[in-house]
């Protein structure tokens, strides 16, 4: 039996302090996994943070080819980690930070079962974003149940400036450039095959974690391209054809 308070103290400790922790040495499954990352997020919820909304984690192949793992999994994205577009931001608090393109989904209903997500409002916009992961875990390494007890990576995230959201428009042509020079290119139909079902899985993932999406809340529906270090100095943008860009720079 996994300590669910006892991992998601030392994950919490080990975000704040910046300092990795070992793996788990007990095996336990998914459904213990998402108890932890929720009792993690209820520690920086009682901290004063709020939740700006969720996050899928492997929905690209070559996202799961990077890390080796074969499940789609969801994580919950603090609103205190939100990075402006555009601006400066402050890496130093991170372990071994990784940053990736995604595209970014406003919520525009609640959604608390799978019927919600094929509601024609349940999106209510779309735009270009990056995120910022970080495993707590010692030289990133994890498996399925660890990466999801540790919130699935989630570190920080930026969001481009929204678009009307058109269903039509989900095979797009993604490029990944740090300090100018593209280092990924590809294309957000590698999102489950097609980024609209990114609403369905999240969904029906929350529900069974019990946790019901509220509008106005964001979902970071998971990269498009394996991930990149992230260094002090660099800065990151994403474009995404028809979708605009988002950048930022780390310091
Ligand atoms: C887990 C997070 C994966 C994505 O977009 O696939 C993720 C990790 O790779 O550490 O956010």
């Amino acid at each position: 039996m996994i300590d669910i308070h006892g991992l998601a103290a030392v994950l919490d400790e080990a975000a704040r302090t910046g300092r990795p922790v070992p793996r788990p040495e007990q095996d336990y499954g998914v459904a213990d996994a998402y108890r932890v990352q929720e009792e993690l997020i209820r520690l920086r919820l009682a901290g004063g943070d709020r939740l700006s909304g969720v996050k899928l984690g492997f929905t690209s192949e070559g996202k799961r080819r990077q890390m080796g793992v074969h499940d789609v999994i969801f994580g919950r994205v603090p609103e205190s980690t939100a990075i402006l577009d555009g601006s400066h931001a402050d890496i130093s608090r991170y372990i071994h930070p990784r940053v990736e393109p995604e595209v970014v989904y406003l919520i525009g209903r609640r959604i608390a079962s799978v019927a919600d997500a094929l509601a024609p409002d349940a999106v209510a916009a779309v735009a270009a974003g990056i995120e910022v992961i970080d495993s707590r875990y010692e030289d990133f390494r994890f498996s399925l149940p660890d990466v999801i007890a540790d919130n699935t990576s989630a570190a920080a995230y930026a969001v481009g400036p929204w678009q009307p959201y058109d269903p039509s428009r989900w095979n797009l042509g993604v490029v990944f450039e740090i300090d100018g020079r593209v280092v990924h290119t590809g294309s957000t139909g590698a999102i489950l095959g097609d980024p609209r079902r990114a609403i369905v899985e999240v969904a029906r993932l929350a529900a069974r974690a019990g946790l019901v999406l509220e509008p106005g809340w964001i979902l970071l529906a998971g990269a498009a391209t394996p991930a990149e270090p992230l260094a002090p100095g660099a800065r990151v943008r994403a474009e995404i054809q028809h979708l605009g860009s988002v950048s930022f720079t780390a310091s």
